[in-house]
């Protein structure tokens, strides 16, 4: 641990496990080490040469113009449509009746799409926004469940250039309302519901209340999905009374590069939601290099499938626009993971011979906790390369993951990113880099990543800091939608001409790099700051334990202590003597100074729809507060269920 007073983050954790990529892998990777090298050597070409995998109506002048800072344009003065790239190019190159859509339902129902048939449904949407009245730069909310249409719905909109906003269908009449006026929407693409965990649930009548509400509704397309009943206003349409008899004859014109594509609402920590703004050119340019090669995608033999929500940005940059950008076969499900049972995903993964699996750490040690023995009564053995993002996955759950999923030889990828960053941005490379359980390890070809101290400057190899990125990349954000000051007050005025991305990082003695949780959440222990997530790993790090919490509760003796909450694995039983061990393990694992003042055992821990814990409300539990604003929790209840079923230990 650093001895200085400028020390950003401790760092406690050490990892030693090995995995270099098999030879065989290596060899048929789509990208190799040269990707580094032709980057580093002219990072802008490197990019010109990422974006001409695209179809371009009209060729940029420029790469990057950087004039504006922190306002970027890339590829300049070029055009293009991204629908057609995601879509029409596939077809026209003969490949229509490839699929792109394997869609399970929750219920058991099922259809393949083939990329004919999305894209004319697409160009039939299209035709049917602009008779409503739909515009280039108008802005239309998705609020929808796991249906191949809430794909349609966004790329008819990127089709005839209106923006989209897709909402979380989980969200409640304020969120929904609050994101529908902030953008201004004319019009709302929802359904009468969908099914999570066996049963129908409702969505339109959280779009009447919302939409009684703003004034810049014109009309509400509506999906017929559950069939229950709903309510009919004036401004309802259904969508196979319109889009089903459209014309699929639809001309794709070419947009600015620059063109908006869509707002993405991040709740953030505090206050208002900021609507993340993207664009076209560079947005797609980076989707799409890094799906193909981040997953070594191979379009004609690969069975990709990224479980993500289509209302998180996951969902959008690899459900939508980089799979299908790269004419990708993929797996879309509507439902939960446990539903009807517990080794669900793992049959959808033998049935459609998934190769590519891309899903998040909290999902993963879901699985661990439900037991080894649910994914052994599966055949994995199609799973090739699998993939996490969300949350520092800790070294505990990738083992795991490797083993259980990845038969033991999958390679894993820690892929790093956020809304702003619109694409991957840290990651492995499968075939190149030799993987550290719990690293997400190097800036990918093209993309300048720094670990910074408090004032701005690098941290030597060892050290930790704050994550930052020192240049501009393709799909970053170009704003948060309506409100330029706070654009450059968020991310861009606490180090100069850097991008503060939010996160503690640290570099190990190799340069490679550990995501270390939020800033906010950072504890400060007799004068050292202290990770979540080396703490979290410790934890999960013990036998007993399947998932863990952390946070830092004001302590008299220590400025804070370290608080944590466990949920243990299959039929683990707890005991003061246990939880007294688990207290132990954290010091012996990462130095008596990560020692937790306490632990307490739940049954679930609070997480937003993208399966971040909300560490927030945690903190209202330690410090024996009222639990605070609860409205981006996946499951409001799940405070009051916390509360009422602690057990703890303590000195
Ligand atoms: C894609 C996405 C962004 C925040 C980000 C960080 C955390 C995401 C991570 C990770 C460690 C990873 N995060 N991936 N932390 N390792 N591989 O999640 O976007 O919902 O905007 O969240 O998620 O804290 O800053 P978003």
């Amino acid at each position: 641990m650093a001895e200085t007073g400028k020390e950003a983050l401790a760092n406690l954790l050490n990892e030693e496990r090995r995995f270099p990529p098999h030879p065989d892998f290596a060899k048929a990777a789509n990208v190799d080490a040269s990707a580094y090298e032709s980057a580093r050597s002219d990072r802008l070409a490197f990019w010109e040469t990422q974006a001409r995998r695209l179809s371009w109506n009209k060729d940029w002048d420029e790469a990057l113009d950087w004039s504006n800072a922190p306002f970027a344009k890339w590829f300049v003065g070029g055009e293009l449509n991204v629908a057609y790239n995601c879509l029409d190019r596939h077809v026209e190159a003969g490949l229509g009746d490839r699929v792109a859509i394997h869609w399970e339902g929750e219920p058991g129902d099922s259809r393949s799409i083939t990329y004919a048939e999305l894209s004319a449904e697409v160009r039939r949407a299209a035709n049917t926004l602009t008779d409503l009245g739909v515009e280039s730069g108008d802005r239309v909310v998705i609020y929808m469940p796991m249906i191949p249409e809430a794909a349609v719905a966004m790329l008819a909109c990127a089709r005839i250039g209106a923006i989209h906003s897709v909402v979380f269908g989980g969200f409640s009449v304020d969120a929904l309302a609050g994101r529908i006026d902030d953008a201004g929407a004319k019009l709302v693409v929802t359904a009468d519901g969908g099914y999570r965990k066996g049963k129908a649930s409702g969505l339109k009548d959280t779009v009447d209340a919302a939409a009684d509400r703003c004034e810049s509704v014109e009309k509400v397309l509506v999906v017929k999905r559950t069939e229950q009943e709903v309510a009919w206003n004036d401004r309802d349409l259904w969508w196979h009374e319109t889009v089903a008899g459209a014309s699929d004859e639809h001309e794709a014109r070419a947009f600015d590069s620059e063109h908006p594509l869509f707002i993405l609402y991040t709740s953030g920590t505090t206050g208002k939601p900021k609507g993340i703004l993207h664009t076209s050119g560079g947005y797609l340019t980076q989707a799409s290099y890094t799906h193909h090669a981040v997953f070594d995608l191979k379009p004609e033999t690969d069975v990709f499938w990224c479980t993500a929500d289509i209302g998180w940005v996951t969902g959008h940059s690899y459900i939508v626009y980089g799979p299908l950008s790269n004419g990708a076969t993929q797996v879309m499900y509507e439902g939960t993971p446990d539903t009807p049972h517990k080794g669900r995903l793992w049959e959808i993964v033998e049935k459609y011979k998934v190769s590519l699996l891309y899903t998040a750490p909290t999902a993963i040690r879901m699985f661990m906790k439900w037991g080894d023995d649910i994914p052994a009564q599966h055949d994995l053995s199609s799973l090739r390369l699998l993939g996490s993002v969300g949350e520092p996955i800790n070294p505990e759950a990738w083992i795991w993951y490797r083993e259980h999923i990845g038969g033991g030889t999958a390679p894993i990828v820690d892929t790093w990113w956020q809304t702003e960053t619109g694409a991957i941005m840290i990651s492995p490379l499968p075939g190149v880099t030799t993987a550290k359980p719990g690293s997400a390890q190097v800036p990918l070809p093209g993309i300048e990543i720094d670990v910074v101290d408090d004032d701005a400057q690098s941290v030597p190899d060892g050290g930790g800091g704050f994550l930052t990125i020192r240049e501009p990349w393709p799909s970053m954000l170009r704003g948060i939608w309506g409100d330029e000051e706070r654009y450059r007050e968020t991310y861009w005025s606490r180090f100069e001409n850097q991008y503060f991305a939010g996160d503690g990082a640290k570099r190990d003695e190799d340069g490679d790099l550990w995501l270390l949780g939020r800033v906010d959440d950072v504890m400060l222990v007799s004068g050292h700051n202290i990770s979540t997530t080396e703490v979290e790993s410790a934890l999960v790090g013990h036998d007993s334990v399947a998932e863990a919490a952390v946070v830092g509760a004001s302590d008299p003796v220590t400025g804070q202590g370290i608080v944590a909450f466990v949920i243990l694995r299959g039929d683990v039983e707890s005991s003061p003597e246990h939880l007294k061990q688990l207290r132990t393990h954290v010091a012996d694992t990462l130095g008596p100074i990560a020692k937790p003042r306490q632990v307490m055992v739940v049954s679930e821990l609070p997480k937003t729809r993208s399966g971040k814990i909300m560490r927030r409300l945690l903190r209202d539990i330690a410090e024996d507060r009222e639990v605070g604003d609860v409205t981006t929790l996946q499951d409001s209840s799940v405070m009051s269920r916390i509360k009422d079923g602690l057990s703890s230990s303590d000195d």
